[in-house]
C-alpha cells in the first residue's frame, strides 16, 4: 500500500464525523434560493388574500387597464382544484381550488393574483381589485365544527370531519381489571412552522426541452412534479422540477400548495418566466397550521402504576383543506397509531377525529403528530405516578418494553424492531444526577424558585414501507427510494438521489456511505439532488426517511458497483478480482495498487483493450431499495430535563437538558446530534412559545414576529446527548431515521418538569401549549386562597 498518499489515509466512512460539505456555501452567503434567481424578463406574483375566515364571494371588480395583469380562478379553468384523494372509508374529499371560487374558508385563502416586474407593484395592482364578500357563519374551532347541523365547511359532506379513525383492543375487558383510573385533557395550541425560508416558487418554459421548468423551494421534487402535471393536465415528462437550496422545510414543504399551481399555470399559458415568494406575514398567517391536537385521555392502571388500557379520544383542529398529496389524513393516522408510546399495555380504545375548520389547512411539522401524543401519554404516565405516589421514571420502567421483547408488536400493532427503551431511560436519569436534584429541591433554591425534574421516552417511526402508504390509501407515494451511483473516469463518483437536502447534511451523509462501500475519499464524491431530469424517482425527504431509503439505496448501488471496479482493477494489475480492495480512492492487491482513475480510464477511455468479460455492465448502476420487512424502523429516545420555575413571574428556565437516543447506526454522529439539537430548538418552540391564537371570526391573532414568538439562542439550552446505537435488523446498515425526533419529546419533558415544580404548591397542572408566564401564573391562581 505504499502507492496511497498518507494524508488520505483517513477513515470516512459509516461512523465519521466528517465536517458537512454543504455548510460552507452558506457561510459565505453562496447558498442558491429561489429568491436568488435572475431571469430575463421574470415577472414577480402577489396574491390578494381573503381578510374573512368564511364567505361567499359575490362580485369582483377588475379595472379594465389591469388585464392580462391580474387573474381570478374563472380565467384558469385548464387547472385543476387542488385535492387529496384517499381510499379510506371514512375520509371526505375536500377541493381547493389554486385561486378561491365562490368561497372563501379561512382568513389568507388566496382570491386573486397579480404579475408585475416587482412585488411591490403587483401588490400595487391588487389594491386597485374590488371583492365583496357575503359572510358566512365561522367555525372557528373543533367544538362549533362538530355541532353543526348542516350548512357545512365543504358542500356534499355528511358533516364537518375529514376522517374518522377508531381502534380498540381488548380494552373493556382490560380497564376492567384496573384498580387505579386517571384522567387528563391535555392540549396543543396552533402554530406555524416558521422555516428560515418561506413558500418559494418560480417557473418557466424550457423551448429546448419543450419543458415547464418549476423551481420550487420543495422537500418532495418528484412528488411535486407528478401533482403539478396531474392537475395541469400535462405528461409527467413535460415537466421538470428543480429544487435548489431549500431554507427549511420540516413538513412545510411537502405539498402542492396553490401559489405552486398558480406559478406553474402562469408559466405553462404564458411561456414566460414568474415567481413567488411568501412573505414573513403570509406564513403566520396562511401557514399557521399545524400541531392543533386536543387529547382526552385515561388511563387504566394496577395500583403500581402498571398500565392495563388506555382510553382516548383525539381532536384535531384540521383547517378548511387536505392539501395535495395527504395532509390532513397523515396527522390522525400517526396520532392513533403512536399514542400508546414505547409501553407494553395490551388494552386501547381510541377514536381520532380530523376536523374541519375555517383555518389554513392542516399540515406535519417535524415530528408529525407524535409531538404531540408523545405530550399525551407522557403528562399521563406523570398523572399516574402521583396517583400511586411513586417515582415518574420508576413508574415508566415498568411500563416500557423490555430489551429482551423485542422484536415486540405493541397495542397499535407498531413493530418495534430493536433497541432498550428501558436502558435508554435508565442512562438519561442518571446524567441528570436525579438524587442531587431530588435534594436541591428539598433544600429550596436561594432564588426562591421551584426546581422540578421531567423525563419522557418516545419512539420515532421511520422508512414506512409500500403497505403502510397503501393503508392510507395513497396513490402516489411508494414505500421504496432510488439511487444511481457512477464512477468516473477519473476516480470519482457521482451519487444521484430523489430525495432533496436542506440541512440534514445528507451530500455528506450520502458520499460517506458510498465511501463505506468503494472507499473513495469522501471529496471525490459529489451527491446530486434536487432535479427531477438529475434524478431517479423517489417519494421525498419526510417522515425521517432518507439515511434508511436513499442511503441503503446507494449502499446496494455501490455494492453491485464494487465487483465491477474490482474486476476492471483485477485485470490491470493481473491479479483475482475478489483479492482486490479499495482503499482511499486506490485499488490495492498485495504490494500492487493502481489509482481508481486508472479504472476508470481503462472503461471510458481504452474500453477496447478490456476483454469482454470484465467489461461487464459499466461504472453506472442504479438500484431501489427498501428495508427487508414493511414496518419501518423505530428510533427511540429519551428526554430528560430540569427547570427552575419563578412562580412570581411565571417564568421557566431550562437548567439542564440531556437526550439518550439510539438511531441504529450512525452515519454521521454530528450530523445525527444536529438534527437532535435542531428538533429540541423547534420542541422548545412548542413547549414554551409559538402560538397562533385565532377569535371567534377565525381572524389569526399573531401575524408578524412581534406576537409569534420563537426562541432564540438564549433560550435553547446546552443540550447533553448520548447514543445507543442498536443497528436496526431490517435496513442495509443498520440505520433508523433520526430528522425529526428531536422534536418530539421537549414539550412533553418540560411540562412534566413544571408540573414536578409545583408540586405541594396547590397550582392545578399545565396541560397546554405553549407554556406562556400568563398559563403558568394562572395555573398557580388555582393554589391561593379565594
Ligand atoms: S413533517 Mo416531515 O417533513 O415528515
Amino acid at each position: 500500500q505504499a502507492d496511497i498518499p498518507a494524508r488520505v489515509l483517513k477513515r470516512e466512512g459509516i461512523g465519521a464525523r466528517v465536517p458537512r460539505k454543504e455548510d460552507a456555501r452558506h457561510m459565505v452567503g453562496k447558498g442558491n434560493f429561489v429568491g436568488d434567481f435572475v431571469l430575463p424578463g421574470l415577472q414577480e406574483v402577489a396574491f390578494l388574500r381573503s381578510p374573512l375566515a368564511h364567505a361567499t364571494i359575490t362580485g369582483v371588480e377588475i379595472p379594465e387597464e389591469l388585464a392580462g395583469k391580474v387573474f381570478l380562478r374563472e380565467m384558469m379553468m385548464d387547472a385543476a382544484d387542488i385535492g387529496s384523494p384517499s381510499s379510506l372509508p371514512t375520509y371526505q374529499y375536500s377541493a381547493l381550488p389554486p385561486l378561491a371560487s365562490g368561497k372563501v374558508r379561512h382568513v389568507g385563502e388566496a382570491v386573486a393574483m397579480a404579475v408585475a416586474p416587482t412585488r411591490a407593484v403587483a401588490e400595487d395592482l391588487l389594491e386597485e381589485v374590488q371583492v365583496s364578500y357575503d359572510e358566512l357563519p365561522v367555525y372557528h374551532g373543533a367544538e362549533s365544527s362538530l355541532a353543526a347541523k348542516g350548512d357545512f365547511l365543504h358542500p356534499e359532506w355528511k358533516d364537518n370531519v375529514f376522517l374518522t379513525l377508531r381502534a380498540n383492543r381488548d380494552f373493556d375487558e382490560l380497564a376492567a381489571k384496573a384498580e387505579v383510573k386517571v384522567s387528563r385533557t391535555v392540549e396543543l395550541s396552533r402554530q406555524c412552522i416558521v422555516p428560515l425560508e418561506g413558500k418559494s416558487v418560480l417557473a418557466y418554459w424550457d423551448f429546448q426541452a419543450d419543458q415547464l421548468v418549476v423551481v420550487s423551494a420543495t422537500q418532495v421534487p418528484h412528488l411535486l412534479r407528478v401533482g403539478i402535471a396531474q392537475h395541469l393536465s400535462m405528461n409527467e415528462e413535460a415537466v421538470r422540477v428543480v429544487s435548489p437550496d431549500v431554507g427549511g422545510a420540516f413538513g412545510y414543504k411537502g405539498q402542492l400548495y396553490p401559489e405552486d399551481l398558480c406559478i406553474a399555470w402562469l408559466a405553462k399559458t404564458y411561456r414566460t418566466p414568474f415567481r413567488y415568494l411568501e412573505d414573513r406575514r403570509e406564513h403566520l398567517i396562511v401557514g399557521a397550521n399545524t400541531r392543533q391536537h386536543h387529547y382526552q385521555l385515561t388511563a387504566y392502571a394496577d395500583r403500581t402504576g402498571k398500565l392495563l388500557a388506555l382510553d382516548a379520544v383525539i381532536t384535531i383542529d384540521g383547517g378548511a383543506y387536505s392539501y395535495y398529496p395527504f395532509f390532513v389524513g397523515l396527522e390522525p393516522g400517526q396520532a392513533i397509531g403512536n399514542l400508546p408510546g414505547p409501553y407494553t399495555f395490551r388494552g386501547y380504545r381510541c377514536e381520532t377525529l380530523c376536523v374541519a375548520t375555517n383555518k389554513p389547512g392542516f399540515m406535519a411539522y417535524r415530528g408529525v403528530a407524535r409531538t404531540g401524543v408523545c405530550f399525551a401519554i407522557e403528562l399521563l404516565m406523570d398523572a399516574v405516578a402521583r396517583e400511586v405516589g411513586r417515582e415518574p421514571w420508576e413508574v415508566r420502567m415498568d411500563n416500557l418494553v423490555p430489551a429482551a421483547a423485542m422484536p415486540y408488536v405493541n397495542v397499535a400493532n407498531k413493530h418495534f424492531d430493536s433497541g432498550d427503551f428501558p436502558a435508554s431511560l435508565r442512562r438519561a436519569v442518571e446524567m441528570i444526577g436525579l438524587a442531587a436534584v431530588r435534594e436541591r429541591q428539598a433544600r429550596g433554591e436561594p432564588d426562591g424558585r421551584r426546581i422540578g425534574f421531567g423525563t419522557a421516552t418516545y419512539t420515532e417511526q421511520s422508512a414506512h414501507g409500500t403497505t403502510v402508504f397503501a393503508n392510507w390509501g395513497l396513490p402516489v407515494v411508494p414505500g421504496f427510494d432510488q439511487a444511481v451511483v457512477r464512477m468516473t473516469a477519473d476516480g470519482g463518483l457521482e451519487v444521484r438521489v430523489g430525495v432533496h437536502s436542506h440541512g440534514q447534511g445528507m451530500e455528506t451523509s450520502f458520499a460517506q456511505i458510498a465511501n463505506d462501500v468503494l472507499g473513495i475519499p469522501v471529496a471525490r464524491i459529489r451527491v446530486v439532488h434536487g432535479d427531477t431530469a438529475l434524478t431517479p424517482f423517489s417519494s421525498g425527504t419526510y417522515a425521517s426517511r432518507a439515511t434508511v431509503m436513499s442511503g441503503g439505496a446507494i449502499s446496494t448501488a455501490c455494492k453491485e458497483l464494487l465487483p465491477r471496479i474490482q474486476s476492471i482493477a483485477g485485470y490491470l494489475m493481473g491479479v483475482e478480482p475478489q483479492t482486490v480492495a479499495l482503499v482511499e480512492g486506490f485499488a490495492v492487491a498485495g504490494e500492487k495498487s493502481i489509482p481508481l482513475s486508472e479504472v476508470g480510464g481503462a472503461w471510458y477511455l481504452t474500453p477496447q483493450d478490456l476483454p469482454e468479460n470484465v467489461h461487464l455492465g459499466g461504472l453506472e448502476v442504479s438500484r431501489a431499495y427498501k428495508p427487508r420487512v414493511d414496518t419501518g424502523t423505530f428510533t427511540y429516545a429519551t428526554h430528560a430535563v430540569v427547570v427552575a420555575v419563578d412562580t412570581q413571574t411565571g417564568e421557566v428556565e431550562i437548567l439542564d437538558y440531556v437526550v439518550v437516543e439510539d438511531c441504529g447506526t450512525m452515519v454521521n454522529p454530528m450530523i445525527v446530534e444536529g438534527q437532535t439539537i435542531g428538533g429540541i430548538a423547534q420542541g422548545i418552540g412548542t413547549a414554551m412559545y409559538e402560538e397562533s391564537p385565532y377569535d371567534d371570526q377565525g381572524q389569526p391573532l399573531a401575524s408578524t414576529l412581534a406576537d409569534y414568538i420563537l426562541p432564540g439562542a438564549t433560550e435553547v439550552p446546552r443540550i447533553r446527548i448520548e447514543h445507543f446505537e442498536t443497528p436496526s435488523p431490517h435496513t442495509e446498515f443498520g440505520a433508523k431515521g433520526v430528522g425529526e425526533g428531536g422534536a418530539i419529546a421537549p414539550p412533553a419533558v418540560i411540562f412534566n418538569a413544571v408540573n414536578d415544580a409545583l408540586r405541594g404548591t396547590g397550582a392545578s397542572e399545565v396541560l397546554m401549549t405553549p407554556l406562556t408566564p400568563r398559563r403558568l401564573l394562572k395555573a398557580l391562581e388555582s393554589a391561593k386562597p379565594q
